[in-house]
């Protein structure tokens, strides 16, 4: 194997030391930063998220600050999404588009105030976007990074855990709602949130420098409860359905093709980023769509991470753009960004290095 030259342009994670103390064995880069992925135990950090709670080092989900008389403008400018009813203290899930109505980014947005959002954005560059639009819509509003490193602990028995670092109020948190607070000194933004669907909480550190600090905090509240190591999961947001931006999707993908159409307010105003060609793009109806894939054979099989076709006969129908195996499901399984016309139960055939590999296409989520 390879090691990875350090450079200020691949930033570690104020985490970095705590997840080497645990024994982090590998890493992807995200927002030009190194998140973990792998402690080792692939199987163990799966079933830890399903049945019991994992910390995970998220800070690569770098934030966007919003700052300024105009931040809530610029906000809804940058979001096909309506955030009138968007309330301080409350987070949405905003696809952001470009003028063709491609997907850019899937941040959430963070209402910290009026004049104060946080956008926690996903693998690409928007504060460069951010900055661009609000300079040409001349706009009063200041983009920046403010210090903030989310971490995440997620799993069944998370709620348990940060109730007993934070008291009972977290348990009545809703859904992408959040809490600045702090713990010993350390400050904090506590939101109900995360890339699973087995439930959870993520902290955004506000002072990098407690990072080690904070880590070992939850590590200790989660000890009665079994707390691991662990990382954002590619089997358990398969089988749950969540999509990756930029492994997902590539540069031709809009909302409506990924599920993400429940996310697009079509009568936002006219100024805001992309809305004519989301308006143009679902009256015509969507070329392609997002289905679920499960081949046939019950065997773990590697098909790296990059796409391969889906076909129909002799016709290419799409791309399968991800692919694990499913600890619950034994099966492998992946998301299919297919013709419309398919649809979950039709018989398709995978193309791995000349090798064809018998599937079926699915209603997402999987489980
Ligand atoms: N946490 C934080 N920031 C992030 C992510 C995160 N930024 C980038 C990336 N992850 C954003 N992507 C998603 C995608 C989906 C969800 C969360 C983050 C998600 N979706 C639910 C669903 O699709 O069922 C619910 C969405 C809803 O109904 O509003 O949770 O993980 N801080």
């Amino acid at each position: 194997m390879f090691g990875i030259t350090p450079s200020s342009r691949l930033r570690p994670s104020p985490f970095f030391a705590a997840t080497q103390s645990e024994g982090v064995c590998a890493f992807t880069s995200y927002n030009n930063m190194l998140m973990p992925t792998s402690f080792g135990h692939p199987e163990e950090e799966y079933w830890r998220i399903i049945n019991g709670v994992s910390q995970w080092d998220v800070a690569v989900e770098r934030q966007v600050q919003l700052l300024g008389p105009d931040a809530g403008r610029l906000a809804q400018i940058l979001c096909a999404r309506d955030l009138s009813h968007c309330k301080v203290g409350q987070g949405k899930y905003v696809p952001l588009c470009n003028h063709d109505g491609i997907l850019i980014n899937d941040p959430i947005l963070l209402k910290l105030d009026d004049d104060r959002y946080w956008l926690s954005i996903a693998d690409s560059n928007i504060w460069f976007w951010a900055r661009a639009i609000a300079a040409e819509r001349g706009l009063k509003v200041e983009v920046s990074e403010p210090d903030v490193s989310p971490l995440a602990v997620q799993g069944p028995k998370a709620e348990d855990v940060i109730a007993s670092m934070f008291g009972d109020w977290v348990r009545t948190l809703k859904y992408f709602w959040f809490r600045e607070t702090s713990i010993d000194g350390i400050p904090l933004v506590l939101a109900r949130s995360g890339w699973s669907k087995q439930g959870g909480f993520e902290l955004y550190l506000m002072d990098g420098s407690k990072a080690t600090a904070l880590w070992d905090k939850v590590r200790e509240a989660g000890k009665p409860y079994g707390i691991g190591p662990g990382a954002p999961n590619a089997c358990e947001r398969i089988e749950s359905g969540l999509i990756s931006y930029g492994g997902d999707t590539d540069g031709t993908t809009n909302p409506f093709e990924v599920r993400l159409g429940k996310y697009i307010d079509l009568d936002v105003a006219d100024d805001v980023v992309g809305i004519a060609a989301l308006r143009r793009i679902h009256g015509e109806g969507v070329k392609r769509q997002q289905l679920g894939v499960q081949l046939d054979n019950t065997t773990p099989t590697e098909l790296g991470f990059h796409w391969h076709g889906i076909y129909k006969g002799d016709q290419r129908v799409g791309d399968l753009t991800n692919c694990v195996w499913s600890y619950r499901l034994k099966h492998n399984i992946g998301f299919g960004l297919v013709a419309s016309d398919c649809a979950p139960g039709d018989r398709v055939v995978v193309q791995k290095d000349g090798q064809a590999i018998g599937a079926t296409l699915k209603t997402l989520p999987f489980i």
